[in-house]
C-alpha cells in the first residue's frame, strides 16, 4: 500500500501554469459579465496570478496571449513578474480575432493573409526570446462550415508549409506546441481537429514540435487518458490545457465536471513519466470564470489538480501490475478505485502548513482582503476581457 507519507516529497514537483486571460472578463456569446477589481493591464493580471501562487505554491508561471497581453517592453514585464514571485511562461498566439482570418489563417488560400498569420507567429517567437519562454502555443480557428467550402487536403498542405516556416524560426531550446480542437469556430471541419492530425503535423516538423491536449476539445465520451498515454509513449505530449466541460468547450474549473476523468488522466501522466523533474510536459490551465470570482476560481483549480495528482500518486503500482498480469480484473480496478476514493484533503492541508503555506488557501484568500482591495483600487480604465 502507498501512503501519503510515501508521496509527500513528490508533490513538491507540481507546477501549474496560469493563463493571464483567466483573470480578465469572459463570458458566452450571449453576455460577458464584469466584476469589480478585474485587471485593466497585464501587470494587474500578473499580480492576481502571483496571489494564487503565494497562497498555494502551485502556480509559478503565467501564460500570455498575444495580442491581449502585448506590451512595449517584455524585459520590463519579465522583471515585474519576477518581483511578484512568478515568471512568464507559454506564449499563445491568436489568429482568431482579426477580420482577415474569416476563412482561415495558417491554412488561408490567400498568400497575403497566410503570410500575415505566419508573421504573427514569428512575432510571438520574438517575444519568447525576450521573456525567456520555452513554448509557442498555436491554436487555430481554421476550418470550414460547409462541405465544398474549401479543399480539405490543400488546407492541410498549406498548414504544413506555414508551420514549417514558423518551426524554422524557433531557437534551440524553444518548442512549438500545436493544439487541436474538433469543432468551433468552424463546425464542418477544423484543420487540426484531433491529436492524430496534430501529431502528424508535429512529426513532419521535428522533435521540438509537440501536441497540446486541451481537455475540453474532445467529443463527449472520448477516452482522453488513452490519448495521454499514447502521446507520452511517443514523447510528443507537450502541454495540457486543463479545464472541464459538461457539454462543449465549456472552459469550467478543472476537476469540477468529472473528477474521475481528471484522476484517470493524471494516473496516465504519472504512469507514463509525465510528472516530476524529468518531465517536460507543461501543465497549464485554460479556463474562463464567467460567473464566479476569478482569483478563487484559479485557486480552486490548482488545488483540484493537486488533489487529483496526490490520488494518482497513491495508486499502488506494484499491486496494480500484479493484478493486471494475473488477469485479476476486479483487483486491478479495485486498486485504482481505492486511490481515487482516498480523501487527501486533510493530508494536503498539513503538507501545506508544513511548507509555510496556508492550510486552506481558499479561506486564506477570502480572509486576505485582496478582493476588496482590488475592487477599491482598480477603478476607471478598461477591464481586460476577450479582445481587450
Ligand atoms: C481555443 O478554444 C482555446 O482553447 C485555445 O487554447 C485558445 O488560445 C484559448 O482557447 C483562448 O481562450
Ligand atoms: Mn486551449
Amino acid at each position: 500500500m502507498t501512503t501519503f507519507g510515501d508521496i509527500a516529497e513528490r508533490l513538491a514537483h507540481q507546477a501549474i501554469e496560469l493563463p493571464s486571460w483567466a483573470f480578465g472578463n469572459s463570458g458566452t456569446r450571449f453576455k460577458v459579465f464584469t466584476t469589480p477589481g478585474t485587471p485593466r493591464t497585464v501587470e494587474e493580471k500578473l499580480a492576481d496570478a502571483a496571489t494564487v501562487h503565494r497562497l498555494t505554491g502551485l502556480a509559478p508561471s503565467v501564460a500570455l496571449h498575444i495580442p491581449w497581453d502585448r506590451v512595449d517592453d517584455y524585459d520590463k514585464l519579465s522583471r515585474h513578474a519576477q518581483d511578484l514571485g512568478v515568471r512568464l511562461g507559454t506564449i499563445n498566439s491568436n489568429t482568431f480575432q482579426d477580420d482577415d482570418y474569416k476563412f482561415g489563417s495558417l491554412t488561408h488560400v490567400d498568400e497575403r493573409i497566410r503570410a500575415k498569420a505566419i508573421a504573427h507567429q514569428l512575432e510571438c517567437i520574438d517575444i519568447m526570446d525576450q521573456t525567456g519562454s520555452r513554448d509557442l502555443k498555436i491554436w487555430l480557428p481554421d476550418g470550414t462550415n460547409y462541405p465544398g467550402q474549401g479543399d480539405l487536403r490543400d488546407r492541410q498542405d498549406r498548414l504544413a508549409d506555414s508551420l514549417q516556416q514558423v518551426y524554422a524560426r524557433l531557437g534551440e531550446h524553444q518548442r512549438l506546441v500545436l493544439e487541436y480542437k474538433f469543432f468551433e469556430p468552424a463546425f464542418y471541419a477544423t484543420d487540426v481537429p484531433d491529436w492524430g492530425t496534430s501529431l502528424v503535423q508535429c512529426l513532419a516538423l521535428g522533435e521540438r514540435a509537440m501536441v497540446c491536449l486541451d481537455t475540453g476539445h474532445h467529443a463527449p465520451g472520448t477516452n482522453i487518458e488513452f490519448i495521454v498515454m499514447q502521446l507520452l509513449r511517443l514523447g510528443r505530449l507537450g502541454a495540457f490545457d486543463f479545464n472541464s466541460r459538461f457539454y462543449a468547450d465549456d472552459d469550467l474549473i478543472v476537476g469540477a465536471a468529472d473528477p474521475f476523468q481528471l484522476f484517470r488522466i493524471l494516473h496516465e501522466v504519472v504512469r507514463g513519466g509525465g510528472y516530476g523533474p524529468g518531465s517536460e510536459v507543461a501543465f497549464m490551465l485554460d479556463q474562463c470564470h464567467n460567473v464566479e470570482d476569478k482569483i478563487p476560481g484559479q485557486i480552486r483549480s490548482v488545488l483540484n489538480v493537486q488533489e487529483m495528482t496526490a490520488r494518482a500518486l497513491l495508486v499502488d503500482r506494484t499491486a496494480l501490475l500484479e493484478a493486471e498480469r494475473a488477469g485479476d480484473v476486479l483487483a486491478g480496478n479495485g486498486i485504482l478505485m481505492d486511490a481515487f476514493y482516498t480523501d487527501v484533503r486533510a493530508d494536503l492541508a498539513d503538507w501545506r502548513a508544513g511548507r509555510g503555506l496556508p492550510a486552506d488557501p481558499m479561506q486564506a484568500y477570502a480572509a486576505s482582503g485582496y478582493q476588496s482591495q482590488i475592487a477599491a483600487d482598480r477603478v476607471g480604465g478598461t477591464q481586460a476581457g476577450w479582445g481587450a
